[in-house]
């Protein structure tokens, strides 16, 4: 065949296709890479998965773009008295951050250092958190906090309060019918429905007759395929909630025998929930009681299902007793698995530990707060230490306040409650440290940046994709999927990137600590020992990894002869009888959960003359929390959160589409760019938080967006058990511009 003479001489580039899976979310879909000459150039879908069939949503497929992006930090930073940054080698950063933890410590005490881990440091790779854990716990520093209390800490906290069934909740795969409380998986993988393309298993359990009951003040993208929505006043489903208990408890569609066997304390919920009939509900949230009647008789009527509930909900208050009652409705009508059921998602690479049919009695304990109290009398809880206290606990004028924050895949001035006092925070550290891919706020608020590998050059297993099923009911997939990948690229010539448990890691050796690391577990009791690392010879990621798997259900070994991985659904598991004797049972009657629900009727529900909307919380498909914004492809061209109204709303205020309005909260103001959205309810302003995450005050809110944390307070209307504030259902005012 002819060829062009000049191209016999061109250098043809090495093309090859890797399996891998997307670590862009806790959703671990299984994907395939184009590599040329090294370098990933595009992600899609692997069509031969059965679980995924194909799926890789618009995040997935520029994960490549994010890996070679021009502004991927490739050398880590340090900034200078003048305020710009200079490139360091890693190890010096780690070497000075090490001798100044050191410091601190010596004159502070231990409790002035601390960590937060974000949404990143868990996703990225399953050795991350457990390296900076060990970190913490050998300085000796209490002072580790997480993005899970400012997301639903209250499913947390709940299950303390009520008591834990020792088997899942009823699976989707099985399910006539599942209730979404402000949620909306078909944008954000959550919970509800399978988070491994949820879409495709929509439509087929619509399909075979499921029925689909959605709470929203917005017809969301879940909520358009619902066979009832109620589209509700946002801060209104605790009252929701306890009018279909009461509706439920009346007509006497409970699972008499369930309840009779495993739980006490009906009649104080029965009590309870007297007040909230449904007429009275109804007129609340603004919806019609006919409806709420019809949702509450079509959850407990049907077979088998679950409800489940989303941030939108847990983050207008009262997480807790949400989640509570969320709880209260799914035993009531029975959802857990039984003895000798199936087990369908039983985890495949994490600690196997035999599902039971019995329940494990409350822990009040850990929902009361344990350990050193913080501000505002806040303490650690099941849900971890509350983060929305931190800043004020940087903030504080006496000898024990904080000093170092170590914040690693998260991003604490973007998305904090509180942005003002985050930013005070920030400026009253004494050590700052942000591992990071790319100059975030955090990271340009930051003393140093930690230039992290990415996921695609570091090797991975899929175990936070199984840890959904243990984090609430009606979380999690419909077979136990796990996947191994070796890292597909070599990080880009010339460049010096680490990745993240390296530099918890090498910190401890510059700081002669050794390091202890603890198995992870959401769920029961672990029977893995904690294991110590070997700090003269740097352990490989592999090694970690054969480690924390070491007591799956299935040997690591084996998930690696799968590259594209695969469903390990045998041998079967099914859930195990009571053990003879067993006392344990669910407490539908907390007292503390029963007097605060006596409270919600005669909170104040008519919204304050000076702030008449409501901002409402949501996410978008394109972009994770404050990341992906800088990806022209994945955000096509739209730079910034629209502040979403109803069109007549926008009519009434005299605002185009398209026109710069003003939000104010009672906390402070922000620009931002109106859109109409007809699916929304009237009142509400419906926003995506994460976003200004560049603070240059020179840019357009076009070319970054509008920060709703700026709006919340976080000392002001906050839940009493995890620190939680207002994050959604925030009363603001609109005005045109
Ligand atoms: N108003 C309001 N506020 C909210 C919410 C809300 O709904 N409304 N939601 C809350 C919730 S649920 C959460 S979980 C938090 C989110 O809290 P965070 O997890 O703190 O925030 P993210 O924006 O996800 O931060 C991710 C950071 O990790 C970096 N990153 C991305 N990929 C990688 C990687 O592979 N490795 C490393 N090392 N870094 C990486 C990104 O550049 C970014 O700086 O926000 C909370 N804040
Ligand atoms: N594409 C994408 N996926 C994501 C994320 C992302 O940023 N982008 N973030 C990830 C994170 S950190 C998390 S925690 C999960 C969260 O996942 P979800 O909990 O599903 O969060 P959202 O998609 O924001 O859906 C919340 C819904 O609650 C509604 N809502 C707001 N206030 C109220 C209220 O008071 N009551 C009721 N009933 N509804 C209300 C909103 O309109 C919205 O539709 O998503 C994860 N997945
Ligand atoms: S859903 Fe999550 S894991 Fe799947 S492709 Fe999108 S970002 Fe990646
Ligand atoms: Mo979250």
């Amino acid at each position: 065949m002819p060829t062009e003479p000049h191209r016999e001489t061109c250098h043809t580039p090495h093309k090859t296709v890797r399996h891998t899976f997307c670590r862009a979310c806790h959703a671990c879909c299984s994907v395939l890479v184009d590599i040329e000459d090294g370098v990933a150039t595009a992600v899609r879908g692997n069509r031969d998965s059965p679980l995924y069939q194909g799926f890789c949503c618009i995040k997935g497929q520029h994960y490549a773009d994010q890996c070679n992006h021009p502004t991927r930090l490739l050398h880590s930073l340090k900034r200078q008295v003048d305020g710009s940054y200079r490139p360091l080698p890693v190890q010096q950063a780690i070497d000075e951050i090490g001798d100044k933890l050191l410091a601190i410590r010596e004159r502070h005490g231990p409790r002035a250092i601390a960590a937060y881990i974000g949404t990143f440091g868990s996703t990225s790779s399953s050795a991350n958190t457990l390296l900076s854990s060990a970190l913490m716990d050998a300085i000796g520093s209490p002072m580790n906090f997480s993005s899970n209390t400012i997301d639903q800490p209250g499913k947390f906290v709940a299950a303390a309060l009520f008591g834990e069934w020792m088997a899942p909740s009823n699976n989707f795969a099985e399910a006539d019918v599942v209730m979404l409380i402000g949620l909306n998986p078909l944008v954000s993988m959550s919970g509800g429905m399978p988070h491994t393309n949820p879409g495709r298993h929509l439509t087929a359990a619509l399909k075979r007759g499921m029925q689909l009951l959605v709470i929203d003040p917005r017809r969301s993208e879940t909520a358009r395929r619902a066979t009832i929505h109620l589209q509700s006043a946002p801060g209104c489903d605790v009252l929701i909630l306890a009018a279909m208990l009461r509706t439920i408890i009346a007509d006497d569609l409970i699972d008499r025998d369930f309840v009779a066997a495993h739980t006490r304390g009906l009649a104080a919920l029965q009590a309870a929930v007297a007040p909230f009939t449904p007429e009275r509900v109804a007129r609340e949230a603004g919806v019609d009681a006919a409806t709420l009647i019809d949702m509450a008789h079509t959850f407990a009527r049907a077979g088998k299902g679950v409800a489940t509930a989303g941030t939108g909900p847990n983050m207008s208050g009262n997480t807790t007793l949400l989640e509570y009652l969320v709880r209260c409705l799914n035993t009531v009508c029975g959802r857990w698995a039984r003895a000798g059921e199936r087990v369908i998602e039983p985890g495949t690479l994490s600690e196997f530990i035999q599902p039971r049919a019995q329940a494990m009695d409350p822990r009040p304990e850990w929902a009361y707060g344990f350990g050193e109290p913080l501000v505002r009398g806040l303490a650690n809880t099941a849900a971890g230490l509350p983060t929305a206290a931190l800043p004020d606990e940087i903030l504080r004028q006496d000898e024990g306040r904080v000093r170092a924050l170590i914040s690693h895949g998260g991003n604490p001035v973007s998305v904090w409650p509180d942005q003002i006092k985050t930013l005070a925070a920030y400026e009253a550290l004494e050590l700052s440290v942000q591992i990071d891919l790319r100059m975030s706020a955090s990271a340009s608020c930051s003393d140093y940046v930690i230039a992290a590998r990415h996921p695609l050059e570091m090797p991975g297993i899929s175990l936070v994709h199984e840890f959904m099923s243990s984090y609430a009911p009606g979380f999690g997939t419909v077979a136990p999927w796990a996947q191994y990948t070796d890292a597909v690229v070599e990080p880009p010539k010339d460049s010096d990137v680490i990745e993240d448990w390296r530099f918890f890691y090498r910190l401890a050796q510059r700081m002669g600590l050794p390091l202890t690391v603890k198995p992870i577990l959401w769920a029961g009791e672990s029977a893995t020992a904690p294991w110590p690392l070997d700090m003269q010879h740097e352990p490989d990621t592999e090694a970690l990894f054969e480690q924390i798997t070491r007591n799956a259900r299935v040997p690591l070994a084996e998930v690696k002869r799968h590259p594209g991985g695969a469903i390990f659904d045998e041998p079967a598991v099914h859930v195990a009888a009571a053990e003879p004797g067993w006392q344990g049972r669910l407490d539908l009657g907390n007292a503390q959960m029963m007097a605060l629900l006596a409270q919600q009727l005669e909170r104040a529900t008519t919204a304050l003359e000076a702030h008449p909307y409501r901002l409402i919380s949501r996410r978008q498909i394109n972009v994770l929390n404050s990341t992906g914004h800088e990806l022209p492809g994945q955000t096509h061209g739209k730079a910034y959160n629209p502040a979403y109204l109803h069109p007549l709303d926008l009519a009434a205020l005299g605002v185009d589409a398209g026109a710069r309005i003003r939000i104010r909260s009672a906390r402070a103001d922000i620009t931002a760019i109106a859109e109409a959205d007809n699916n929304l309810r009237r009142g509400t302003v419906s926003m995506t938080h994460g976003w200004g995450d560049r603070l240059d005050p020179s840019l357009d809110i076009s070319e970054v967006g509008s920060s709703t944390a700026r709006l919340i307070a976080n000392d002001v209307d906050y839940e009493p058990f995890t620190g939680l504030p207002r994050m959604s259902n925030i009363p603001v005012s609109v005005q045109a511009l």
